[in-house]
Parts: structure tokens; C-alpha cells; sequence
């Protein structure tokens, strides 16, 4: 682990255990390991960016590892090397990842052209997005050229990867009671894609009908402009996928042509500085003595209604900064 410069070396000659203990170590919360990794980082740098970045989001269940599986195995048959980054935002309340078993993705996981990697999204609420951006350039510099990032769509983290994606699929299946229900928590603002799956056996025409009417109501929303397109498919009778596939190149390839990706990666970018930088005040604000000897007053008398959340901020900031409150 110690040496980021031979270890780059061994990742971009596309040396599997190179890249999952690159990995680990980017995963590492230690401040050593972290230091070894910001050289490893900027040694592969140069070689990351060429892979269709895609994201596939929905809530628990919806089929979005069956998705992958298929969707991933027609990938590497048109010739894409495919990577799988598959977050798990819970395990940090449950300490282990529902996401460790690689089972449904078994036939992916055995290609030699395929590599999939489960990942705890660790305690931050874009842990999502801290880390897992940076596993997505080691796997480019790897030579993986399609990159998949699966998280279960709860709470802040479909935003969190649509962020960090070129592409975002929301998956929902039928049959959930209210069809629209994306719609009104705003999550499909973030996606670029809506699937329907599951469009088999006695859910074929509640999910036929579920499209439409998801269909019909993008279309209300957006007026102008490009419609948010609609697929319906069953990923586990493999039907549907490849055409979505091809939609799914045929978009990639349209942003790169008239260069709405790299003005996405560059605005994606400068956000991640953004959040980096706020992330990394907070980390050292909590860690400053002065602040942890202020922090616990502070609290009791915000709780007692003594002082107002504001005033006691503005303490906590004054000292961490070293000036008179
Ligand atoms: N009928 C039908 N079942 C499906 C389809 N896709 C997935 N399933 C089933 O749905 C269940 C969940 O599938 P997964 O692929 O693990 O779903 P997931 O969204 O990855 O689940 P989490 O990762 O736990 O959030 C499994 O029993 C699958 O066999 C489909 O197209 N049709
Ligand atoms: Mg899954």
C-alpha cells in the first residue's frame, strides 16, 4: 500500500488485485492511507475520464443488480469493459453491506472483462459521492471503458450519484400503488432515463401501463426541450435491454460529439470541489481542541434555549478561526 507510484503502475497495466486494494485504500478513512491515496490519485489521474460513466437508481428490489447483470453481459459482447461500483448506502446503520453477496450479478462477476466491487457509502451523506468518484477514475485508468454505479434510491443518494455519472437511470417497477410517485419527490428531475422493469408474466400490462402514463406526465413536465425517455423491460427475461442499451451508447456518443459531457464533468467537478471543501471544514472544525472544549456548553445552552443556534455557531467559528467571540 505504501508505494502510490508503483501501485498506479500495476492498476493502468490492468492488474485486478492492484485495483481493489487501490480501492480499499481510497475507502480508508485513516489520514496516512489517506495521503498515500490523494499520490495514487493524482498518478492516475491522467489516465481516468475515457468510460461511459452510468448510474441505475431505485428503491430496494426494484431489479437493479438483474438490470446490471444483463445489461453489463450485452455490453462486453459489443465489446465495452465493464466495471461495477455497487453502493449500499444502509450498511452504515447495519454495519455490514446487503450488497456483499455478489450472487445476482454471478455471471457478470465471472467474465474476465468484468469487475464488480461492492462498497459501504460510509457515514457522510454524500458518501456516495466522496468516494465512490474517485473509484470510478481508478477504474478508467484500469481500462474499464463502461463504468456502472448501482445505490439504492433512498434519500439523498440518487442525488448524490447522478452527480457523479454522465448518464442516470431511475428504475421502478409496477405495481408499487402510486405510479407516479417518483415524479412528485422530484427524483426524476435528476434522471436522465426512466425503466420500467419487471415487464414480464402478470406485471406485463401494469408495467406497459406504468410507462405510458410516466411517459405522458415527462412529457407534461418538460415541455420543452428533450423528453426524459421511457423504457419498459423485464430484466430478468433479458427483453428490452439491448434497445436500451443502444440508446444508452447512442446518447453517450451525442455528448461527446456536440460536448454537453465535458461541460457536465466540469460543472460536476467544481461541485465536488465544493463539497470536498466543506466536507473537509467540518472534519477539521470537529477535530479543533479549542472548538471540542466549546462544543459541549455550546449544545446544552442551544438545548435550553438560552442562546440561539446562530450565536452559538459564531462562537464555535470564532474560536476555531482564533479571534474573540
Ligand atoms: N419478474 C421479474 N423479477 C425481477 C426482474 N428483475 C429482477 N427481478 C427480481 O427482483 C428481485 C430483486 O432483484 P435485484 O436485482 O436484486 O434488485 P435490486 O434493485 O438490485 O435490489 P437491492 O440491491 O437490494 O436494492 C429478485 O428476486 C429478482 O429476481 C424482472 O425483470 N422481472
Ligand atoms: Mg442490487
Amino acid at each position: 500500500m505504501s508505494d502510490p507510484a508503483a501501485l498506479a503502475a500495476r492498476l493502468q497495466a490492468g492488474d485486478r488485485t492492484a485495483l481493489a486494494r487501490a480501492i480499499t485504500l481510497i475507502e480508508s478513512t485513516r489520514s496516512d492511507h489517506r495521503d498515500t491515496a490523494e499520490d495514487l490519485l493524482a498518478a492516475i489521474l491522467p489516465a481516468s475520464g475515457r468510460s461511459l460513466r452510468l448510474g441505475v437508481t431505485g428503491a430496494p428490489g426494484v431489479g437493479k443488480s438483474t438490470f446490471i447483470e444483463t445489461f453489463g453481459l450485452m455490453s462486453l459482447a459489443a465489446g465495452r469493459r465493464v466495471a461495477v461500483l455497487a453502493v449500499d448506502p444502509s450498511s452504515k446503520t447495519t454495519g455490514g453491506s446487503i450488497l456483499g453477496d455478489k450472487t445476482r450479478m454471478g455471471d457478470l462477476a465471472r467474465q474476465t472483462d468484468a469487475f464488480i466491487r461492492p462498497s459501504p457509502a460510509g457515514p457522510m451523506l454524500g458518501g456516495v459521492a466522496r468516494r465512490t468518484r474517485e473509484t470510478v477514475w481508478l477504474c478508467e485508468a484500469a481500462g474499464f471503458d463502461l463504468v456502472i454505479v448501482e445505490t439504492v434510491g433512498v434519500g439523498q443518494s440518487e442525488t448524490a450519484v447522478a452527480d457523479l455519472v454522465d448518464l442516470c437511470l431511475l428504475m421502478i417497477a409496477p405495481g408499487g400503488g402510486d405510479e407516479l410517485q417518483g415524479i412528485k419527490k422530484g427524483i426524476v428531475e435528476i434522471a436522465d432515463l426512466l425503466v420500467v422493469n419487471k415487464a414480464d408474466g402478470d406485471l406485463a400490462p401494469a408495467a406497459q401501463r406504468a410507462a405510458s402514463e410516466y411517459s405522458h406526465a415527462l412529457r407534461l413536465l418538460r415541455p420543452v426541450g428533450a423528453a426524459v425517455p421511457v423504457f419498459a423491460i423485464s430484466a430478468l427475461e433479458k427483453r428490452g435491454v439491448e434497445k436500451l442499451r443502444q440508446h444508452v451508447e447512442a446518447a453517450a456518443h451525442i455528448g461527446t460529439q456536440d460536448g454537453s459531457l465535458d461541460r457536465k464533468r466540469a460543472a460536476q467537478a467544481r461541485a465536488a470541489l465544493w463539497s470536498e471543501l466543506g466536507e473537509s471544514l467540518l472534519d477539521a472544525l470537529k477535530r479543533d481542541p479549542k472548538v471540542a472544549k466549546l462544543l459541549p456548553a455550546l449544545e446544552t445552552e442551544v438545548a435550553a434555549t438560552r442562546l440561539t443556534p446562530s450565536a452559538a455557531a459564531s462562537r464555535a467559528l470564532a474560536a476555531f478561526r482564533g479571534v474573540p467571540s
